[in-house]
């Protein structure tokens, strides 16, 4: 076997991650995991350089849904991204998005449809009701890359019983916010600007389902999708929409971006399924970041457990 663990006392300080400096100050978890020696990361991501913040939200409740796997640096979580409103490629993001969102404007999100408490709240106000706690979450991209990530937010169905959806909201629909000004990768055609995504709305109160305002204990980045994005664990990542203006309740199944960019590639479900290829590569194994081989990718992501109910019946193959 090639890969060598080091134990922590062998790390020379420049190795030491930012998950133990994360630990050491936050001190949630006992430190049991080894760190894996080498992180694999493209030279391109030396583009941007983030520091991990001191945490600004304290006092999180902890979740019984966090897992106990090794966290991916906050360095790969804040340089390695999908975020094509500030470009296509992953070091992108984290270079164009540094004045996102623009401080100086208010973040307005907008709740409507098939509600009967629909409004337009500030940011600070929208979020303003909800305990905000740690979900320590894994994060698979369809691409086949994945990611261990300590999430800060609230169950989406929270905010959903608030809103109180009546008997014909049968989904929700959820926009990323359209201003070229400030995305830069809208000027282009790449994909059908606002970004959408959709979820049915068993899918949306399922407690494991979130809304993420912030990650490692502090706010958002702009590249993450600041100030408040969604987290769907059980499903591929361009299912967790970011940078939300517009939450609607809907009868009909919307469709998403994605799923107009490549109807035969993207379906509206997009369950982890290592079982269910994308037409063009295999879904069995990923690349988590940090890690030297690549290690099989689990049914619902690991969370079978907690979201298989919500499938039974349905063909996962053709419901892809
Ligand atoms: N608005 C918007 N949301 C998005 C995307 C995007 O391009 N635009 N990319 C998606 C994809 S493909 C992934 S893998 C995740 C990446 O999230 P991260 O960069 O925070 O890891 O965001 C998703 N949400
Ligand atoms: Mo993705």
């Amino acid at each position: 076997m090639l890969i060598r663990k080091k134990r922590l006392g062998e790390l020379p300080a420049s190795e030491i991650t930012d998950q133990q400096v994360y630990l050491d100050r936050r001190k949630f978890l006992n430190s049991s995991a080894t760190i894996a020696v080498a992180s694999l990361l493209p030279l391109s991501m030396a583009n941007a350089k983030t520091e991990l913040p001191e945490a600004t939200y304290l006092d999180l409740k902890q979740s019984p849904y966090s897992i106990a796997d090794e966290l991916t640096s906050y360095q790969s979580v804040t340089t390695y991204n999908n975020f094509y409103e500030f470009g296509t490629d992953k070091a992108s993001p984290a270079i164009m998005a540094t004045k996102f969102p623009d401080k100086s404007k208010p973040w307005r999100v907008t709740i409507e449809g098939e509600c009967d408490k629909p409004g337009e709240y500030d940011y600070d106000d929208l979020i303003r009701p909800f305990t905000l706690e740690e979900r320590i979450y894994r994060f698979r991209c369809v691409e086949g890359w994945s990611m261990v990530i300590p999430w800060v937010g609230f169950p989406l169905a929270d905010l959903i019983k608030r809103a109180q959806p009546n008997s014909r909201a049968k989904f929700v629909e959820f926009m990323t916010l359209y201003d070229p000004k400030q995305m830069p990768g809208q000027r282009r055609q790449v994909l059908n600007w606002p970004y959408t995504e959709g979820l049915r709305i068993d899918e949306a109160m399922n407690p494991l389902t979130l809304l993420s305002v912030g990650l490692y204990g502090s706010e958002l980045l702009g590249q993450n999708g600041a100030p408040i994005r969604l987290v769907v664990p059980w499903k591929y990542g361009f299912k967790s929409i970011k940078s939300i203006v517009n939450i609607r309740f809907v009868e009909e199944m919307p469709n998403s971006a994605w799923m107009k960019a490549g109807p035969r590639e993207y379906g509206f479900y997009s369950n982890v399924n290592p079982n269910v290829d994308h037409p063009r590569w295999s879904q069995s194994k990923e690349r988590r970041l940090g890690e030297f081989l690549k290690r099989k990718t689990e049914i619902f992501n690991g969370y079978e457990e907690q979201v298989a109910d919500l499938y039974t019946g349905m063909d996962l193959t053709k419901n892809f």
